[in-house]
């Protein structure tokens, strides 16, 4: 077995920076590399990582994803003066070039790349590549907001061709639109591209149409490309979990990828002045322990953006010391997603509804501006009975008997909320024979978990949830509905013992089909639970019908960064 968490960082990638004033590259700084790095030996993390060398990325191997005539565009400007420097820029989007910039961006392709290698080759279970420049705006003949290769598209290209895999997912927590990637994959069902970004209904850089929600890929990648536009600032810590939990998350387990690469920039975090976002250092720990599920283990995060020194190098930490399997840190404050990332999430899920058999089921209000209705109550009836364009026709209506195969949607939540540690392989080999897919619940209904243990599952979910009876409470209804209508006995004392360790998360296999009835019997008991625990709001019922939690942005959150 494998083990090992890889990092791959060098200096030389420090050596290139903008050379004149220009107010739209400034913050793009090679201090944004060193902080990192200093801040992880300062946790005495980068000797518990196994460290890589970096090596240029290949001619052929930028060529996977850019133009000829673009790399000698790249190319020549190794040898460019100033003022060439200048003219050669201002032909992109924010974008500085430097006599330097070829020789980092191919080492940042080729750290990549070895992240990739090392990773498939299981030398390491996971890993993270410090690089500069980024890669996600880069496009096939353009450098763009700082990127110039498109390290992580280069990476899931080569990996397909490689390893011969079939199935990449790429979540680009990045603050900014990875449009590049959007547009590499936009056609094609191998690689899932998810990204969240700041929006604002188009007002946000890079102010393209194609980055709202209803861009779901084209061609055979229909489904594949996931945007989850954020319409406000101020997005925090339940925001983006509840957008892992109601998008990301359970049609990543459906999707079932091979390999897992995080587009992973930091301007989404609290501090950023470009991202104007609030989320914590320690929501990256949850972000990446939950991918941490995927693909066997197998993860590669990749830096892309962040501008504040502090938060960046704080949240490239909590990132790694995840990746080798430390504890979670709590997350403190109310974990309720504001009414705009709801309606946005909503939004995604309509859009994605006829492509993912998890989202079949689901009762998914029609596409309408939530705060308009919230406005207009009187109207919201009516407005709740107007067509969807995407559900109408949906596959419940259309063929029942394949929506009788459909996994829950809520059984994935679950298992994301109360298994946030990736069980071991002897866990594994424990429960192989029974259905895995449905694990979480089965372990819901083994007579011998009690409170106790749900309490220590739980905290490290948020310790929050622990203090209150209330939610414990309905954590044991919970338990006696799912062992009501899931009937399945499986021993799984030595797993949820092993679950709370560390270790990672076993192959899935196939895919499980639940009955209509359980369907809606678990979506009748999220209902329920969501009163006490909002984190399981995601229809935007309750924030409508309340009066609380309407506005976005929490209003408790650490605020030891800034
Ligand atoms: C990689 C990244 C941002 C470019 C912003 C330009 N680029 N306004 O975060
Ligand atoms: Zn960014």
């Amino acid at each position: 077995m494998t083990s090992g968490t890889a990092l791959i960082y060098d200096e030389e990638m420090t050596n290139y920076k903008l050379l004149w004033d220009d107010t739209n590259c400034g913050i793009e700084v090679p201090e944004r590399l060193s902080s990192s790095y200093e801040r992880l030996k300062h946790y005495n993390l980068v000797e518990r990582c196994v460290r890589l060398p970096v090596r240029e990325g290949t001619e052929e191997e930028i060529m996977l994803v850019h133009s000829s005539d673009y790399l000698k565009v790249v190319k020549n400007t190794q040898t460019l003066n100033e003022e060439e420097l200048r003219r050669v820029s201002a032909n992109y989007d924010a974008v500085y070039f430097h006599p330097n910039s070829y020789r980092c961006a191919k080492l940042a392709v080729g750290a990549t790349l070895q992240l990739v290698d090392s990773v498939m080759g299981g030398e390491v279970h996971n890993g993270m590549a410090l690089v500069r420049p980024p890669g996600h705006h880069s496009q096939r003949n353009a450098a763009n907001g700082f990127c110039v290769f498109n390290n992580v598209a280069i990476a899931a290209e080569y990996a397909k061709r490689k390893y011969g895999l079939q199935r990449i997912l790429i979540v680009d927590w990045d603050i900014h639109h990875g449009q590049g990637i959007q547009y590499v994959f936009e056609e094609d069902p191998s690689v899932l591209y998810y990204s969240w970004h700041r929006y604002e209904h188009q007002q946000f850089w890079p102010l393209l149409r194609e980055s709202d929600y209803d861009a779901v890929g084209q061609e055979k990648g229909k489904g594949f490309n996931i945007n989850v536009p954020w319409n406000k600032v101020g997005m925090g810590n339940a925001d983006y979990l509840a957008a892992f939990f109601h998008v990301l998350l359970p049609l990543a387990f459906e999707f079932d990828p091979e390999l897992v690469l995080i587009s992973s920039g930091y301007d989404s975090g609290i501090g950023d002045p470009e991202g104007q976002m609030r989320a914590t250092p320690e929501c990256f720990a949850h972000l990446t322990r939950f991918l941490m599920h995927l693909a066997n283990g197998k993860l590669c995060a990749v830096l892309e953006g962040g501008y504040h020194l502090r938060s960046l190098s704080e949240s490239v930490c909590m990132t790694i010391k995840t990746l080798l399997g430390d504890p979670i840190p709590h997350l403190s404050g109310e974990m309720t997603p504001c009414l705009s990332a709801v309606e946005s999430i909503q939004n995604v899920r309509a859009a994605h509804k006829p492509y993912w058999k998890c989202l079949a089921y689901e009762e998914v209000p029609p596409l309408e501006d939530l705060s308009t209705k919230l406005h207009k109550a009187a109207e919201a009836e009516t407005a709740q009975t107007g067509t969807c364009p995407v559900t109408k026709d949906n596959a419940v209506n259309r063929n029942r008997d394949e929506a009788l195969k459909i996994e829950r949607f809520l059984e994935l939540h679950m298992k994301n909320i109360l298994f946030p540690v990736p069980p071991t392989k002897t866990a594994a080999a424990v429960i192989s024979e029974s259905d895995a897919r449905l694990l979480p619940s089965s372990v819901l209904v083994e007579k011998e978990i009690g409170v106790k243990e749900l309490k220590s599952i739980v905290s490290e979910f948020d310790a929050k949830l622990v203090k209150e009876e209330k939610v414990l409470n309905s954590l044991e209804k919970m338990l006696a509905v799912l062992n009501k209508i899931i009937k399945k006995e499986v021993i799984l004392k030595p797993f949820i013992a092993k679950t709370l360790t560390g270790d990672f998360m076993p192959d899935f296999g196939a895919y499980a089909p639940a009955s209509q009835e359980q369907v809606l019997a678990i979506q009748k008991l999220r209902d329920q639970l969501q009163l006490d625990w909002k984190m399981l709001q995601c229809s935007g019922k309750q924030l409508v019908s309340s009066s609380t939690s309407l506005f976005c942005g929490n209003t408790i959150f650490k605020e030891k960064i800034l």
